[in-house]
């Protein structure tokens, strides 16, 4: 494999065991391809940040209103980043202090319906996330949440998300999910908010970066707050963001600091800062034209091969496929594929008979192996080797073929 990095002599002379712990993840990360939807390989100028000193650094409150001394540096970034994801995104105001998506979320919600307010999202098990709602989640313990779900053709039904609302009244409604295939119509998500004089909040953890590039339609501007993570389709380091309308940007930094978070991460926030700037390149928006298109593709492929796509394909860069009809459950699928160097992830289905630890679908996406620079022709070849395995070959077969397409394909 040509191109597996050293770890630091540093490292590697002090702590030996947690160096070839590292060395072993380049390894896996070289030699697998990675289509789990939410995970991306983001640039060796991003990476770079996460082990700069800025690590070391305390910068607890905002720009120019810190609580540590020594903050021009953390000033400095943390404005840049703010611009450039305003710029992008074309927003109002930015917060770029979230260590992840789930803590975005909670602290928007917590901003705007408060402990004990209403909430209504979409179901995780029809395709929204843990942090919309989910009994099991903080945000279905502190809010009286209710969820939507997804019609027999596994799109969003409008009617019943305004039927909940007008029945809940929700301080805020989300609009979003986590293996959600098809874009959103944030407008009547909107009307349906403002109807019940509910703030909307969309979710776009997932395609942040097609949303970013003009590949998939914007919420900004029409969602009252707009929370996302900056790792997956926006391919920057692991982290959170949102992004609100003026009137309401204080409430929501309030909220993220001090209410929820202590210290930013400021090293992070270089690495945001980062990967926006590589966002704000025209190189960027043909990257996710590329992602959507391999995905769109790869459904097309599987379906070609007889298996079914929940919603009949995707708008996006998320192929849910729907194993109900196969002999084979998520869990099996994604150990085989595995066992093939394929990474990819079990995933509930609507109305899925099965629990979440086994389930009948996969979820598969393509900004990882976008940025490997696969293109149509690679897509066919994955695609045949997830039907080879669903109908049961044996995995060992097809891990020369992927090993030949890591290499061929080295990371960035
Ligand atoms: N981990 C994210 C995903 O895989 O979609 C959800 O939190």
């Amino acid at each position: 494999m040509n191109s597996v990095e050293p770890q630091p002599d540093q490292l590697r002379d002090q702590d030996p065991e947690v160096a070839s712990w590292l060395q072993r993840e380049d390894n896996r990360q070289h030699t697998t391809l990675t289509l789990i939807a939410s995970e991306n390989h983001c640039s060796a100028a991003v990476r770079a940040t996460g082990s700069s000193r800025l690590t070391d650094k305390y910068a607890e409150g905002y720009p120019s209103k810190r609580y540590y001394g020594g903050c021009e540096v953390a000033d400095g970034i943390e404005e840049l980043a703010r611009a450039r994801a305003m710029e992008l995104f074309g927003a109002e105001s930015a917060n770029v202090q979230p260590h992840s998506g789930t803590s975005a979320n909670v602290e928007a919600l917590l901003a705007l319906a408060g402990p004990n307010g209403r909430i209504v999202g979409m179901a995780l098990k029809d395709g929204g996330h843990l942090s919309h709602g989910h009994p099991r989640s903080h945000t279905g313990m502190l809010f009286d949440a209710k969820q939507y779900g997804v019609d027999d053709n596994g799109r969003v039904d409008l009617d019943q998300v305004r039927e909940l609302v007008r029945e809940h009244r929700p301080h805020v409604l989300i609009a979003g999910g986590s293996s959600y295939a098809r874009n959103l119509d944030y407008q009547a998500f909107a009307d349906i908010a403002r109807e019940s004089e509910a703030f909307l909040l969309a979710d776009i953890a997932h395609p942040a970066g097609l949303v970013a590039a003009g590949v998939v339609p914007s919420p900004v501007g029409i969602a009252d707050v707009v929370t996302m993570t900056t790792h997956k389709t926006l391919r920057g380091p692991r982290g959170g963001m949102i992004l609100a309308k003026a009137d309401i940007a204080k409430k929501i930094n309030s909220s993220v600091f001090p209410g929820s978070q202590g210290g930013p991460l400021v090293q992070q926030i270089a690495g945001k800062a980062v990967a926006l700037g590589e966002a704000l390149q025209p190189e960027f928006r043909d990257y996710q034209r590329r992602v959507k298109e391999n995905a769109v593709h790869l459904a097309d492929r599987l379906a070609t091969a007889g298996l079914q796509i929940v919603s009949g394909g995707t708008d996006n860069h998320i192929v849910l496929v729907d194993l109900r009809s196969t002999d084979c459950t998520g869990a099996e699928v994604e150990e085989r594929a595995l066992a093939a160097g394929l990474a990819v992830n079990k995933n509930a289905v609507p109305n899925d008979p099965r629990p979440p630890m086994v389930t009948s679908g996969l979820r598969l996406g393509t900004p990882a192996v976008t940025t490997r620079g696969f293109g149509t022709a690679e897509i066919d070849q994955i695609a045949d080797i997830i039907v080879a395995l669903v109908r049961g070959e044996n995995p060992e077969n097809y891990r020369a073929t992927v090993r030949e397409l890591c290499e061929a394909h080295p990371l960035p």
